[in-house]
């Protein structure tokens, strides 16, 4: 891993690019996991790097989702695992928490291993990152059910997981896999930061904030939301308007621009 000084002014920036360069050389990130990456990159910066209103009330709306499923599924990919397993697990233990303390049929939230440029090998590996960052009961590896309407290795899942889940999380996901979820009947929560995305569109509800950002504030939305009625987790997600928000977030990044200060940095 490159040495990156303490004091570098773009340090976190820099060791989230390390750490999917090395989930590159351990095989679990895709070579277009890098690419895709760096589009995310593009719009954090006009985002300003920061979580905003629109992404925490996106976030509440995602909670109240969670808690409110029969079947909840994270699904997991190369640059999610690289970059936040331990994040994903600590969220599905604040959801399994959560959902509990509800008396929810089935509490946990499962976490599926879901990857778009399919390989066993690496669906193996991004299991195992995902185990070894604690999680015990990880599905993917031995599919036996198929997303309708998606073609090739990336419409295979789980029937424990995406199979029969009722709501899933898919963060940075691609859009056809988030289109055929969603005309699956699967309600679907995105984490993405292209507001424009095709998944972003066409989820129920996107959190357009960076993943590593994003899923500590849904773990502290499901914990705040645990002890709340049905009535008022239904109030939560109706009064939550997706494209609504998506045009907030793109309202913001554009009205940064021109305040942007484009004077030497020093
Ligand atoms: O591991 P695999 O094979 O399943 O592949 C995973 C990727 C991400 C390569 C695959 O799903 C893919 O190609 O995705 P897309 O279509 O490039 O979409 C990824 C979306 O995530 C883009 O809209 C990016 O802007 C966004 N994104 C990238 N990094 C982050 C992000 N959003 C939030 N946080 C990030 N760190």
């Amino acid at each position: 891993m490159t040495d990156i000084p303490a004091s570098h002014p773009r340090r976190a920036s820099l060791l989230a690019r390390e750490r999917l360069v090395e989930g590159v050389r351990a095989g679990i990130v895709s070579e277009a996991g890098l690419i895709a990456h760096g589009r995310g990159e593009a719009f954090d910066y006009l985002l300003g790097e920061r979580t905003t209103d629109e992404a925490v009330a996106a976030c509440r709306a995602a909670a109240a989702l969670l808690l409110m499923a029969r079947r909840p599924v994270m699904s997991v990919n190369g640059n999610v695992a690289a970059l936040a397993a331990e994040r994903a697990v600590a969220l599905a233990a604040a959801v399994g928490g959560a959902r509990a303390s509800r008396g929810a049929a089935e509490g946990a939230m499962r976490l599926e291993v879901n990857l778009f440029h399919r390989t066993e090998g690496r669906v193996r590996l991004v299991a195992d990152r995902l185990r070894a960052a604690g999680a015990r009961d990880v599905l993917g590896e031995a599919p036996d059910a198929r997303v309708p309407g998606l073609d090739h290795a990336r419409a295979m899942c789980s029937s424990q997981g995406v199979g029969t889940a009722d709501v899933v999380l898919i963060p940075l996901e691609d859009g056809d896999r988030a289109e055929a979820l969603r005309r699956w009947g699967r309600t679907v929560i995105a984490v993405d930061l292209n507001p424009m995305s095709r998944t972003a569109r066409a989820a129920h509800v996107t959190v357009v904030d960076e993943l590593t950002r994003a899923l500590p504030v849904l773990a502290r939305e499901t914990v705040a939301l645990a002890g709340e009625p049905d009535g008022r987790l239904r109030a939560v997600k109706e009064g939550f308007d997706n494209a609504a928000c998506l045009r907030a977030v793109l309202g913001r990044m554009v009205a940064r621009v021109p305040e942007l200060d484009l004077g030497p940095p020093c």
